[in-house]
């Protein structure tokens, strides 16, 4: 059975609502960064990295969001989790959960999550190209409701992750990003979130 390594509100959000859509059977197991649980040697033996998410799967370990959310919509294509059967939107699906991983998630980890916590210029600096970053998707959000146009795909579940940090950060001001607010409200309705959310003891926010 598939596996997943979590913390509650984490980033490994986005791999656990993966894996409730795909009705996948699965079984989630919470990591507590807090304590350091991801450091220990029984968390390091399953991923050497010390992060969360990691997917064990019955061929080994699966590890980043971007990864683990096309492992699950490849293995399950019935359930239209991604565009798997087109290789260019395949490859605009990755492309977009990639620039999450490496651009969006380390800009705003750096902003919400450094310690100690960034003050004066630093901090303004860090604000700016979180808020850049950001422009960017409610640009691109203009085409559709969802990232990929017409569709919800696994995309939608990673992007809400950040917008949640966002909104509880009081980044996501409604006249600047109308967009992202709307895709957050619309992908926190979804009754797969919403378990996931339950699951992971939190609400909407
Ligand atoms: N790009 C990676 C990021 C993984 C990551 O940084 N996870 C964070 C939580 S959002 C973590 O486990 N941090 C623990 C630590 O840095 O000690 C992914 O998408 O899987």
């Amino acid at each position: 059975m598939l596996k997943l390594y979590y913390s509650p509100g984490a980033c490994a959000m986005a791999s656990h609502i993966a894996l409730e859509e795909s009705g996948a059977t699965y079984e989630a197991t919470p990591i507590d960064l807090k304590t350091g649980e991801q450091r220990t040697p029984d968390y390091l033996a399953i991923n050497p990295a010390g992060v969360t998410p990691a997917l064990q799967t019955e061929r080994g370990v699966i590890t980043q969001n971007a990864a683990i959310l096309t492992f699950i919509a490849q293995t399950r294509p019935q359930q239209n989790l991604a565009p798997v059967g087109d290789p260019f939107r395949m490859a605009r699906f990755n492309a977009f959960n990639g620039w999450l991983g490496s651009s969006l998630h380390p800009a705003m980890g750096r902003l919400l999550f450094s310690r100690p916590a960034l003050e004066g210029e630093a901090r303004g600096e860090a604000v700016d190209l979180v808020l850049t970053r950001m422009q960017l998707i409610e640009d691109r959000l203009l085409d559709g409701p969802w990232v990929m146009g017409d569709a919800y795909t696994l995309a939608d579940g990673y992007l809400m992750v950040f917008e949640r940090w966002a909104r509880a950060a009081d980044l996501l001001d409604s006249a600047r990003f109308p967009g992202l607010n709307a895709h957050l409200d619309r992908t926190q309705e979804r009754a797969a979130v919403q378990r996931v959310l339950a699951a992971e003891g939190l609400e909407a926010v």
